[in-house]
């Protein structure tokens, strides 16, 4: 049925330059429900904010923020005006669940109730309700209930292997906030660099946050590794992680550190051998993949990490401290007679034991201090710390697990959350990824609740993230180009209940307005494939081929003939007709030109 419905929306509305309606509802993450009333809210400079609540007045603001980056103007904030306005009101006095709002939409104005979360939320749905038709900005009268089916929604970001400066942090923490992503764990350290100024030990920042090279090219395409040559590397300071948290907060994000241990560490050897297992000297190094380099077992190390933690607690409110915990070879533990002679004081059996009386311990340190420890899915192993968190990324056993033995979960599984993975199959069509391949259909399908747990067991599933892993992204656009429209994907995935997605409205009516609203934004994005239909056609026989882009007026160029599609190619404004009635075959060569003139690769469709 909703397929039919697609359909016919397809051929009442099928071409590519995408005339966006005026009534058209085209949120992303889809609200829970949503009516459509008559009618329009015209937003002019007259049109006031009412502020109903300490909490609403510092959401007006951020409408403000918001509204005059994508507008050029901002609204005056009043308490008295009862006609043009949109009201914000936190001063609750019926109940919504967590980060709930209601937003009504009627010809005379806007009112949003809520609590701060929610109102702010009911904030971001109103801005991507806002249609522009020339100078007008016009909302479509609706009545919207909504709330997200999971508490925590959200991105990590890998600065260890590529460093990303203060501003670019904050650009993506404004399109998770579009997106009611809520989440974004700051993976601060890795081998290739640490990230944090900790005032205890300075050669953190001097020594471990640089390289002086990084090898080019995939991991495996040169033999002896390539060097480029170029030092590289960087650090927040203090100052700059608490204005990042403070600026995520005002955005309802929450900032979860990850300082990782006791692997990923070559950095820090590099400035503090001591804390290793006699295995140096060390350097920071320019090349990816799993390192042998883990810290020993002993007290300085303990010593150095809470004096670490303890910085960091300072900086960061969130409940959370990630302690990493994958990808921990036992080599150098095992030929160690330190840590042996740990193991052995300790009645541990073996290595893998050994790492979870590290964390165990460490988690000690966080619980005494009012933290909860998240670890990756290995600090399964050796037994779980009794009040961690899992994140589960090999796949979606280790969370099954956790789950079972009734540990909160958070599901990340490679299989449809590494962005890091390319987004076709085809490497002459994409940039350098590290190997997998996930398109946006992949992770949008997603359901983070296994069928393997009981509806008890599914309650332990806090929520979902993508990963942003960085060894293969070197630069900003890059970075926007993966992350991009992936995390639009994953926002549905955490916020919209799994029995009302439905990819064919999601990448086919709604992405593409949200990525042209992502493009003016000045942010790079991956142009996905369109949405090609083929059909056939009554009258003549042949096969109506129908191009539906995912960006909204964009153009579409391409051939049937087997040549290159490009912009000397015929423009697309219709349906195409193929030339032949038997069942001959041909290609379908298109690329998209988005209104801000980004060209897609050139992606083919066999026509049958
Ligand atoms: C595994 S996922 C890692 C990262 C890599 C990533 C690349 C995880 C906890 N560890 O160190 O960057 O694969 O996809």
């Amino acid at each position: 049925m909703k397929k039919n419905f697609f359909l016919l929306f397809l051929i009442l509305f099928g071409s590519t330059a995408f005339a966006q309606q005026a009534d058209e509802i085209t949120i992303i993450p889809k609200p829970a429900s949503a009516e459509k009333g008559t009618g329009v809210f015209v937003i002019s400079k007259r049109t006031s904010i009412v502020a109903k609540g300490a909490d609403a007045e510092k959401v007006a603001g951020m409408f403000n923020y918001f509204f005059n980056k994508k507008y050029g103007f901002t609204l005056k904030i009043n308490n008295s005006a009862l006609t043009d306005a949109i009201v914000l009101n936190t001063m609750l006095r019926i109940k919504l669940p967590e980060e709930g709002y209601q937003l009504k939409v009627t010809s005379k104005g806007v009112n949003i109730v809520g609590d701060r979360s929610g109102v702010f939320y009911g904030v971001q749905s109103l801005l991507q309700l806002i249609h522009e038709t020339g100078a007008q900005l016009s909302v479509p009268a609706v009545n919207i209930n909504d709330q997200p089916s999971f508490a925590y929604r959200g991105i990590m970001l890998d600065v260890g292997r590529h460093f990303f400066d203060a501003n670019e942090v904050k650009k993506i923490l404004d399109v998770m906030a579009y997106l009611k992503l809520n989440k974004f764990h700051w993976h601060l350290t890795d081998d290739q660099g640490w990230r944090l100024e900790i005032k205890k030990y300075p050669k953190l920042t001097a020594i471990s946050a640089w390289r002086d090279s990084s090898i080019i090219g995939g991991y495996g395409d040169f033999s002896p590794f390539i060097y480029d040559g170029k030092k590289s590397g960087g650090f927040y300071t203090q100052e700059q992680a608490r204005e990042i948290v403070k600026y995520a907060a005002d955005r309802n994000i929450e900032v979860i550190p990850e300082i990782e241990m006791p692997g990923h560490c070559t950095a820090v050897l590099a400035a503090y051998p001591e804390l290793g297992n006699g295995t140096g000297p060390y350097k920071v190094p320019g090349y990816w993949g799993v390192h042998n380099t883990i810290y020993n077992p002993g007290e300085p190390t303990f010593k150095f990490l809470e004096d670490v933690l303890t910085e960091v607690i300072a900086i960061f409110p969130s409940k959370y401290i990630h302690i990493g915990g994958d990808e921990v070879p036992k080599d150098e533990w095992k030929s160690s007679a330190f840590a042996q002679k740990i193991i052995h004081d300790n009645n541990l059996k073996d290595e893998h034991e050994l790492q979870s009386w590290f964390i165990n311990r460490i988690e000690k340190f966080l619980n005494k201090n009012g933290k909860n420890l998240i670890g990756w899915d290995e600090i399964l192993e050796g037994g779980l710390t009794p009040n961690a968190t899992v994140m589960s990324w090999r796949g979606e056993a280790g969370g099954i697990q956790a789950a079972k033995e009734g540990h909160n979960v958070i599901m990340s599984p490679n299989s449809n959350m590494y962005i890091d993975h390319a987004q076709a199959k085809d490497s002459k069509t994409e940039p350098l990824a590290i190997g997998g391949f996930l398109p946006l259909n992949v992770v949008y399908n997603y359901n983070p609740l296994p069928a393997a747990l009981t509806p008890e067991q599914q309650k332990s599933i806090l929520g979902v993230q993508a990963n942003m892993w960085t060894e293969y992204v070197p630069t900003n656009n890059k970075l926007e180009y993966m992350i991009f429209p992936r995390a639009i994907a994953l926002a549905e995935v955490g916020w919209t209940k799994t029995e009302s997605k439905n990819y064919d409205d999601f990448v086919g009516r709604r992405l593409p307005a949200v990525l042209k609203d992502i493009e003016k934004a000045g942010i790079n994005y991956r142009i996905p494939e369109a949405n090609v239909v083929i059909a056939d056609d009554a009258q003549t026989g042949r096969k109506k081929i129908t191009i539906i882009s995912s960006v909204a007026q964009s153009k579409i160029y391409y051939t049937i003939d087997g040549h290159k599609a490009d912009n000397t190619t015929d423009l697309y404004s219709g349906s195409i007709l193929t030339p032949f009635t038997n069942g001959r075959q041909l290609t379908l060569k298109y690329i998209v030109v988005t209104p801000g003139n980004r060209t897609s690769s050139e992606f083919s469709v066999d026509i049958k």
